[in-house]
């Protein structure tokens, strides 16, 4: 039978409730309520009941000795009204279609319906005594497939978007399995599924059946088509059949697995040779079904139970680690097992401006970074989700293998850092039962191996969906490092309160000590020097003691001298100007030279770059360096001492280089800390407050200093002050 592509196409728009047909396993009237006459007739009436039936007339004795039973049955709520005519060997079911009653007869095959009973009874108490859903699936096939006879049974489980995944099956091996196969939702398409949702069975008992037509077409009152949605023995899709014929079977049943009143799945039974069950069979095959759908309705409620108990138990777990390790950051990396399973997840990174974390199977760093950027472009709130990144993002279709499916958070809008969970394509998730391309040789046009290809060209780009529950985990995780570090940033933001408050008190403390103490040791030297000169007979021992008391106050004067411009530079503003620093740097050599006669220094100054600043305070930074410069190099018979300039991006940087006693970069970080001596004090004379001053210097004016050494070959300090267009810092 050829159909053109377009046929199948238009499969889920096919009104498969109205074929105006049955199958031949059966007959059917058309009654009207009111007098019982025949409104509609199939046209193998006599086949099953002895006499020709024609519409207008009355159904014939056989119907006929059950009128009062069926006329009590009509007027009550009953959906069905069943029996069975022993005699005849026949089974009646009636139901309500449109505003008619729907008589259907059939053959019922001798099925000792008194060994059913123990069966099913053996088959409740197995499925109670099971605790794993799989088995009980199983079990269900199994007792299904001894019930029938049909050679293969399956379940047919429907995925949220209703592609169908067979999930378990039994056979007696002469049909193929298709355990762990997929199948697009095209295969059973919408139409057919909310059909199979009120009608739970049907029966195809010959594939190759001819389809006896419902005489006359159109309903005498109404003239519509009959509704067949309800009937046994409806006449199915020609599509279906064709597909049936390509994979082999020439005949099939399907019973609905409703679940909370949605399809969940079906339990499908095939065979390789036309195969007839009756309908007290199908009966006790639909009770069996319907008590596989309970257990999975509990089931589903106790995983949903079992499963927020174990997100709740990992959120703690990540929780704890958070806030137990230095940053959440680490704490998060420190758990990788339960960062992954909070959602179930291959992977995960963390991503902010300077730090990169991943665990599982994630896409390289620069194709997660791409991510971010692409999020930034959006509005997506705290949360982003999908289950096909690729259809969104097309760059990520290069990767989609790891992250098909993303759940971004964002943790902070201040300091852009994500926390991005990664699915793999569904694809790649798939377990094999056995290869799709083996099951079956022949070549059809519809066929479950081209099913398995639809289905898989339907699922590219895809991971598997993410349920409310891991999303809702998603976000309270969120919500819990947001809380961590705005917690942490508060405690940061009192400490610094804190240090700042302590500062600005010492600050205060040493500006008034250093402002009263200055006078005093002035009025020592100046008076230990008065002493010296009345007293000209004064021993050498007392005109020792004199001196050392001048030398300590002068000394201790210096200190405070310097203590009084270091705590004044907290406060001072700075006055911005081109200053020339080859003019101040020739003065500041002279001037330290003044104090170091008979030194002999081998000087090399560069041109310098004019700075933009306050040329008292660079003054000092200079005097500094180079004092100190001079200095250590002491134990050298020949001093070199370097001082050079350059100026690059708006900002100039200057460096003072010297041979002399260097330093142990070790230490490098003390260098500048008020009172830290990196060489002995009694080596080398100072207050220790030198390079602080000198940092605080460049700071105030947005630049900064480093410092380079090596013990005993020299030191170079180097600073870098912004131009007068630089707005920002300058780094040296
Ligand atoms: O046979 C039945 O019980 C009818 C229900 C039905 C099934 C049974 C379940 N079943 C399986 O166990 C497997 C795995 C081996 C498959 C693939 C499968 C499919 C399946 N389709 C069913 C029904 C239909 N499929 C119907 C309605 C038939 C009716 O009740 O009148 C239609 C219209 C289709 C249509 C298609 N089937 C296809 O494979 C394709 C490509 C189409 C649409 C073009």
């Amino acid at each position: 039978m050829y159909q053109p592509q377009s046929d199948l196409e238009a499969c889920a728009s096919e009104p498969i409730h109205i074929p105006g047909a049955i199958q031949p396993h059966g007959a059917l009237l058309v009654l009207r309520p009111d007098d019982m006459a025949v409104l509609q007739a199939s046209a193998n009436a006599k086949d099953y009941l002895g006499e020709a039936i024609v519409a207008g007339g009355m159904p014939g004795s056989m119907i006929e000795a059950f009128l009062p039973e069926i006329r009590k049955w009509h007027a009550s709520e009953e959906p069905v009204f069943q029996t069975h005519i022993a005699d005849r060997g026949l089974s009646l079911v009636a139901h309500r279609s449109d505003s008619s009653i729907v008589v259907e007869v059939e053959r019922s095959t001798a099925e000792p319906s008194g060994s059913i009973f123990p069966r099913l009874r053996g088959f409740t108490q197995t499925l109670a005594s099971q605790s794993d859903l799989g088995d009980s699936l199983t079990t269900g096939t199994r007792f299904v497939q001894r019930l029938t006879g049909f050679d293969r049974v399956l379940v047919y489980r429907f995925d949220k978007d209703w592609n169908g995944h067979v999930v378990a099956e039994d056979g007696n091996g002469n049909l193929p399995s298709y355990l762990d196969l997929r199948f697009p939702a095209s295969d059973i398409p919408a139409q057919a599924r909310a059909l199979y949702a009120s009608n739970r069975i049907r029966l195809i008992p010959d594939v190759s059946y001819a389809p006896v037509p419902i005489e006359p077409a159109a309903h005498p009152q109404t003239g519509a088509v009959l509704d067949l949605s309800h009937s046994q023995l409806r006449s199915v899709s020609p599509v279906h059949l064709e597909y049936m014929r390509n994979m082999g079977t020439a005949a099939s049943m399907s019973i609905s697995i409703l679940v909370n009143g949605r399809l969940w799945g079906l339990v499908s039974c095939h065979s390789a040779k036309p195969h007839l069950v009756s309908v007290a069979v199908r009966d006790a095959c639909d009770f069996v079904v319907q008590s596989l759908a309970m257990r999975i309705s509990a089931q589903g409620y106790a995983e949903d139970a079992a499963s927020s108990v174990e997100l709740g138990r990992i959120s703690a777990r990540l929780l704890a680690s958070m806030t137990e390790g230095p940053t959440w950051l680490e704490g998060l990396a420190d758990s990788p097992d339960d960062l992954l399973a909070q959602v179930a997840a291959g992977g995960a990174v963390i991503v902010a401006e300077d730090d990169y974390l991943s665990v599982g199977a994630v896409p390289q760093e620069k194709q997660v970074r791409a991510i971010v950027d692409w999020l930034k472009g959006r509005d997506d709130g705290e949360i982003y989700a999908t289950a096909s990144l690729g259809s969104e993002m097309p760059e990520a279709i290069a990767f989609a293998h790891v992250a098909s499916g993303i759940v971004a958070i964002r943790i902070s809008e201040l300091h852009p850092s994500w926390l991005i969970w990664f699915r793999p394509e569904v694809i790649r998730t798939v377990q094999w039962g056995g290869d799709p391309h083996k099951i079956v040789q022949e070549e059809g046009r519809i066929h479950p191996r081209n099913s398995f290809d639809a289905w898989r060209e339907q699922v590219r780009l895809q991971a598997l969906a993410w349920t409310e529950p891991q999303l809702s985990a998603a976000r309270d995780l969120r919500s819990a490092i947001v809380g961590i570090v705005l917690r942490k940033a508060e405690e940061l933001a009192s400490v610094s309160a804190e240090l700042q408050r302590s500062n600005k008190e010492l600050e205060a403390f040493s500006y008034s000590v250093s402002h009263d103490l200055r006078a005093p040791f002035r009025h020592i030297v100046g008076f230990a020097q008065l002493l010296r000169e009345r007293e000209s007979n004064l021993d050498p021992k007392s005109k020792h003691y004199l001196q050392t008391i001048s030398d300590s106050a002068l000394a201790a004067g210096r200190l405070v001298d310097d203590l009084l411009n270091f705590s004044q530079l907290g406060r001072a503003s700075i006055t911005h100007k081109n200053v020339d620093m080859n003019k101040l740097v020739v003065e500041v050599v002279r001037s330290v030279m003044l104090g170091n006669e008979g030194r002999i220094v081998d000087w090399s100054i560069d041109k310098l770059p004019a700075a933009w600043g306050d040329a008292t305070l660079l003054r000092q930074v200079w005097f500094n360096l180079i004092d100190n410069a001079v200095k250590y190099t002491r134990p050298r018979e020949k001093a070199e001492i370097s001082v050079i300039g350059s100026l690059s991006n708006d900002v100039t940087v200057y460096a003072v280089k010297d041979n002399g006693v260097g330093f142990d970069m070790t230490y490098s970080n003390k260098l500048f800390g008020v009172f830290q001596r990196l060489q002995r004090a009694e080596d080398f004379e100072g207050t220790g407050i030198g390079l602080a001053l000198v940092r605080r210097i460049v700071e105030r004016h947005n630049g900064s200093i480093t410092a380079m050494g090596e013990l005993n070959k020299g030191s170079s300090f180097e600073f870098a002050l912004p131009t007068p267009r630089t707005k920002g810092r300058a780094f040296a």
